[in-house]
């Protein structure tokens, strides 16, 4: 089984690697890019652990950020391993979503719990599990507590599906996502809703892996009709930041219900 762990810069994910696996089966580099791949075995040797480079978003602006894409365009992966940092959700959650998307079982590793904490904010880890629709574990990645329960919850429990958090994006990309799957008509590929949100949003490398069967006049004609509804009807400027907002809205409820802030600390962080 292959796990890939995934999340935003600096929220812990060597130091998690470290925990879960005893030592690397693999150090290199990804193909065409210097960016270090590790692949390690879990200590209880159920699974592997693939790291990937930290990013924001899986729309890439450099190509080093374009392996997380292309992995998941690629390879076999079985299961997502989010690592959050607790004292960041809401920017964390964006990539979170764009996982969910992928539908595939995934779980969150809610790190820097003790930084969360010293902070004043105050997450009910059970309310923010049942609003994504996935199993969440918190975890101290740097002194390695709660990762034990994670490893054995991930590689032994049978994954929750991620079909609850299923953001409706409204009629025009809710409709464009059905004409992507008859544009595609039955082709092994990942999740069709997957792809034709990172298309719309402008992944290149989604877009790239289109071509194969939809030509690129095709396409270009149904991003730009897409944009074009959805501009003139939202007075928006672009689609991404159509979908940015629609994710963001989404990401507000679920923190106005889960987070609580005590009198340290009044201002949400972002
Ligand atoms: P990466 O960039 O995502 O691989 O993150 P690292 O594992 O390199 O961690 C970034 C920094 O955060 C390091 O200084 C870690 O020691 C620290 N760190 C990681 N996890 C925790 C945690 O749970 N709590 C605290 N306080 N610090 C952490
Ligand atoms: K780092
Ligand atoms: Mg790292």
């Amino acid at each position: 089984m292959e796990i890939a762990l995934l999340g935003n810069p600096n929220t812990g994910k060597t130091s998690l690697f470290n925990h879960l696996t005893g030592s690397y089966e693999y150090v290199g580099n990804w193909s065409g890019v210097t960016v270090e791949k590790k692949v390690g075995l879990f200590k209880n040797k159920r699974a592997t652990l693939i790291d990937l480079p930290g990013i924001y978003t899986l729309n890439p602006l450099s190509k080093d950020e374009g392996v997380v894409t292309n992995y998941f365009l690629k390879e076999q992966l079985d299961q997502l391993l989010n690592i959050l940092d607790a004292s960041q959700l809401e920017r964390n959650l964006h990539l979170t979503i764009q996982l969910l998307e992928y539908e595939k079982p995934l779980t969150i590793g809610l790190n820097m719990i003790d930084v969360a904490k010293n902070r004043g904010i105050h997450i009910d880890t059970n309310l923010l599990s049942h609003r994504l629709g996935v199993q969440v574990n918190p975890v101290i990645a740097r002194s390695g507590k709660g990762c034990d329960a994670l490893a054995e919850s991930i590689t032994t429990v049978k994954q929750c599906n991620t079909q609850k958090l299923l953001i409706n994006y409204g009629k025009v990309i809710e409709d464009a996502i059905i004409e992507l799957e008859e544009m595609l008509n039955g082709k092994q590929t990942p999740s069709i809703r997957w792809l034709t949100l990172q298309l719309l949003e402008g992944n290149p490398y989604v877009r790239e892996y289109l071509h194969q069967w939809v030509k690129p006049e095709v396409l270009s004609n149904f991003v730009n009709g897409v944009s074009q509804q959805i501009i003139s009807s939202e007075g928006i400027m672009t689609l991404e930041q159509f979908i940015y907002l629609k994710r963001k809205a989404v990401i507000q409820s679920i923190l106005n219900d889960a987070v609580t802030y005590s009198e340290k600390e009044k201002t949400p962080f972002t």
